[in-house]
């Protein structure tokens, strides 16, 4: 017998756009319905795909609904599954907790969101299947709800439904109901369906332990191709977990070396192909980018002053109506045209000063570095400054860069 469902999470559906409206050229509409799209989609996969059933591991949505039309949105597509014969299973997690929604709508038949309260097991006896699975009844839940679920049901594939952080504990965020894996694997079931971290990451195979990551990315922290995970298990055993794109924006951060450039429009230049392959791999989808720009450059300073996000939106709209720049990041450094090539007095002396650093250091400087060190407190034993040489070089590019910026 072969079963197959799709595992979601991490929807957080009309999630709200943070100050996006006052982006130059933001595609606000774009990446304000994505959330909606993106859910639209994973309805279209799950019946183009033909699957048993639906379980979204909670965080459906961002928080309280701003009107009825959030809850409208999710009820109307899961009635489409429902009116296909799929059940859906649902789970609410920390954004979505019970006292976190206040407003409510009846879902369809067929749509199952698991106790707050308590564990519950839901048994599907056709698909020879059994989920255990608890929500969030608030949103900081610090203890460990695994520890409460039951033992498998024996002859069943056993799934567990869980909205954690897992292991990523410490740091700024709350403890969502932190577990660890040994607590997963000590329950025996067979697959984990897990939400929260919405980066995709299969946690382990045997047994299965996944976050799909979210449904659709919000923000450039969340870049890259985004959807859910599609499960085949074949005689009570999961044969794969595929990741299955649904996404309808995308974020993505390219980067593009401008070393060698001389002038503001080879330097652009370098930017559109690392643009064109960022617009290749969005398939046709409305596109956010993040550019960075590194490499040794005489344009250093030139780069870094106004005007170059609007230059580079400038070349991302000639490219695609679809493209949008959501921010540029300068790792350049600076890089000056060697003096020592000059023919007048400040060639001479940087001719002079490069010819110093690779002189013996004693001739040089004399005794007065030893005596200086002498009187500060031991270096360490690697300490560069122990190695004259190094001093001298050290001291050598920076006064060549003194000069060179004038
Ligand atoms: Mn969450």
């Amino acid at each position: 017998m072969t079963i197959r469902f799709l595992h979601a999470a991490d929807i957080h559906l009309d999630s709200p756009l943070r100050g996006l409206e006052a982006e130059l050229g933001a595609p606000v509409e774009l990446i304000r319905g994505a959330t909606r799209r993106a859910l639209g989609r994973l309805v279209d996969l799950a019946l183009a795909e033909d699957v048993d059933l639906l379980l979204i591991a909670g965080d459906i949505y961002d928080g309280d609904w701003q009107d009825f039309g959030t809850g409208l949105f999710f009820a109307a597509q899961m009635a489409r599954l429902t009116r296909a014969g799929k059940p859906v299973l649902v789970l609410r997690g920390n954004h979505d907790a019970q006292n976190r929604i206040t407003r409510t709508l009846r879902l369809p038949e067929g749509v199952r969101l698991l106790d707050h309260r308590r564990p519950e097991t839901v048994e599907l006896p056709a698909l020879r299947l059994a989920v255990h699975g608890q929500s969030f009844a608030e949103q900081e839940i610090t203890e460990n709800l695994v520890r409460g679920y039951p033992r498998p049901v024996a002859g069943l594939f056993n799934i567990g439904m869980l909205h954690t952080c897992l292991e990523q504990v410490g740091g700024p965020h709350p403890r969502y109901a932190a577990c660890n894996r040994a607590d997963l694997l000590a329950l025996d079931y067979d697959y984990w369906a897990l939400g929260h971290i919405h980066t995709r990451d299969v946690v382990c195979e045997a047994p299965w332990i996944v976050f799909p990551g979210n449904l659709q990315g919000r923000h450039i922290n969340e870049p890259g191709a985004k959807g859910a995970t599609l499960v085949t298990v074949r005689e009570g055993r999961v044969v794969s977990a595929e990741h299955r794109t649904v996404d309808d924006f995308r974020w993505a951060r390219v980067t593009a070396d401008v070393t060698g450039c001389d002038t503001e429009a080879a330097a652009l230049a370098q930017v559109q192909p690392a643009l064109e392959a960022a617009l290749d791999a969005a398939e046709g989808r409305g596109l956010a980018v993040r550019v960075t720009l590194e490499g040794s450059t005489i344009l250093y300073g030139a780069l870094a002053s106004a005007g170059l996000k609007e230059k580079i939106l400038n070349e991302a709209r000639q490219l695609s109506p679809l493209l949008w720049i959501e921010g540029v990041e300068l790792r350049t450094r600076p890089r000056h045209p060697p003096l020592q090539d000059r023919c007048d007095a400040l060639g001479a002396l940087a001719r002079r000063i490069e010819a110093c650093a690779d002189a013996p250091p004693d001739d040089l400087l004399g005794e007065w570095p030893s005596q200086l060190l002498g009187k500060l407190p031991p270096l360490p034993e690697n300490h560069p400054l122990n190695d004259p040489k190094t001093v001298l070089a050290r001291a050598r590019d920076l006064l060549l860069a003194r000069l060179a910026e004038g």
